[in-house]
């Protein structure tokens, strides 16, 4: 029987270079869903197989390039119609955020690695100059490779010892949103930053264009206070979380126009913890699993996606509602920064004079977190040189007390360019504002106050009791 798919391909064995279309997709061993075919013996796409050229994919023509923000794309050239990178993997004087620097490992200066951005079909050279202490390899994590390429060190290949460039070389099958990261002394490496997104567009792209398409990649880190080197020890105690190797507020905002079709890709290779994505006045469609196209019919509607480490998620969503929404982990710990976790639980506790007393033995000594610690931020008490106090940034109409894995979608109907057009203006009776005596008297038949001791419930009326059992 022959099956669609068998067509194509037999098709492209006859077709000429010049019926690319449907053969492209069929050569490149993905059906229109962009899945890869079940059968890699009818496909270009097998990595042991022959393999049809492409020309290399072009920004503008035949993708609309990712935003990585708070970093940046790979540069390539173009030798003999093949694209040549080159990652430098060294050491980098990285800042997590104002007030928080320390020593990491990353690519070509950067904390995390640039995003590497392709097309499928597209042959790829990439060169791995290894500027560390340590051998190092790199893994391309998701990508169809031969195993050669795979990056794991000793098993695929040896390992690039210092001051050694190595080279690897593929075709791109597939299309996506995919990770690289260091495969040698992974604990270490993986801790220290070594990790960034590699995109592959589609060759024959097919459903809506999008119109603003971020990398995000999710990490995790161990700070202690007052030094200068990310702990790749630990394995539960994290204290610093990063969206692209920053923790709010050094994250910078992903801005939308009205109307735009918006599309985020996240990754995940934090050392130990999922991190379940979550934003505010949306709700998306996971459209990829770990790089696989989803069929629309099958599209998760959500507005929080888990991201296990290792993973990405891509979400697409039309940005129809203007406003400044938030887009953060869900675990709280997770939108802390770093100082602060070691506090005792005072909250509830009566302080008296303590502070006073405290005061003749340690000046300047404050007690925080009877009344709970969203001001601790905000009190600017001095932290220690070189650590970032557990929350926040001044926000619009109060302190902001997030921190961490957090981040803005600011959403406008007027924009006149991409650059963060500052804090949402809004409109009238859209903002929560302090209740008049005259509504609560109104609405609720009394003014509650903090020493109150009625049952607020007590007071109201049971519409919508009376109406289930009314009859
Ligand atoms: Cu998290």
């Amino acid at each position: 029987m022959i099956t669609r798919r068998k067509f194509f391909s037999n098709a492209a064995v006859a077709a000429s270079a010049a019926a690319l279309g449907t053969a492209a997709r069929s050569m490149l061993g993905a059906e229109p869903g962009g899945q890869p075919s079940e059968n890699p013996e009818n496909t270009m796409g097998s990595a042991r197989g022959e393999q049809q050229e492409y020309p290399p994919g072009e920004p503008g023509k035949d993708y609309t390039p990712v935003i990585t923000p708070n970093g940046s794309t790979l540069p390539y050239k173009v030798v003999d119609g093949v694209k040549v990178f080159h990652l430098i993997a060294e050491e980098v004087d990285h800042e997590f955020a104002p007030g928080l620097r320390a020593y990491c490992w990353g690519f070509n200066g950067q904390v995390h690695g640039p995003t590497i951005e392709a097309v499928e079909g597209d042959r790829v050279r990439i060169y791995v100059t290894n500027k560390l202490p340590e051998n190092t390899s790199i893994h391309w994590h998701g990508l169809l490779v031969p195993s050669g390429m795979d990056g794991v060190a000793g098993l695929s290949q040896k390992n690039i010892g210092p001051g050694e460039t190595y080279k690897y070389e593929f075709q791109l099958r597939q299309h996506g949103t995919y990770m690289y990261h260091s495969h040698s002394d992974d604990m270490t490496q993986i801790a220290l930053g070594m990790m960034g997104m590699f995109v592959i567009h589609p060759r024959t792209p097919t459903g809506p264009k999008v119109n603003r398409d971020f990398a995000l990649m999710s990490s995790e880190w161990r700070i202690d206070v007052g030094t200068r080197r990310p702990n790749p020890i630990e394995m539960t105690d994290f204290n610093v979380l990063t969206f692209n190797g920053r923790a709010f507020p050094g994250t910078a905002p992903l801005v939308a126009k009205y109307g735009d079709r918006v599309r985020i890709r996240f990754g995940n290779l934090s050392p130990m913890e999922h991190h379940p994505i979550h934003l505010h006045g949306y709700y998306w469609k996971v459209t990829e699993m770990d790089g696989l196209q989803v069929p629309e019919s099958a599209q998760q509607p959500g507005n929080t996606v888990l991201v296990a480490v290792g993973q990405t998620r891509t979400v697409e969503f039309i940005a129809d509602n203007p406003g400044d929404w938030a887009m953060h982990c869900h675990m709280t710990h997770h939108t802390m920064n770093q100082m602060g976790h070691s506090a005792p639980n005072l909250i509830g506790v009566r302080p008296g004079d303590l502070a006073k007393r405290v005061s003749t033995l340690l000046p300047g000594y404050m007690t925080m977190g009877e009344s709970g610690m969203g001001d601790m931020g905000e009190m600017g008490m001095p932290v220690p040189r070189n650590s970032i106090p557990m929350a926040g940034a001044p926000g619009k109409h109060d302190y902001i007390d997030m921190g961490g894995m957090f981040t803005i979608l600011k959403v406008r109907e007027n924009l006149t360019s991409y650059d963060d057009p500052g804090w949402y203006e809004n409109p009238p009776g859209t903002l929560a504002s302090l209740a008049s005596n005259e509504e609560l008297q109104r609405d609720l038949g009394f003014v509650p106050t903090a020493q109150d001791t009625q049952k607020p419930m007590n007071n109201m009326h049971m519409d919508h009791l009376n109406m289930k059992h009314g009859g």
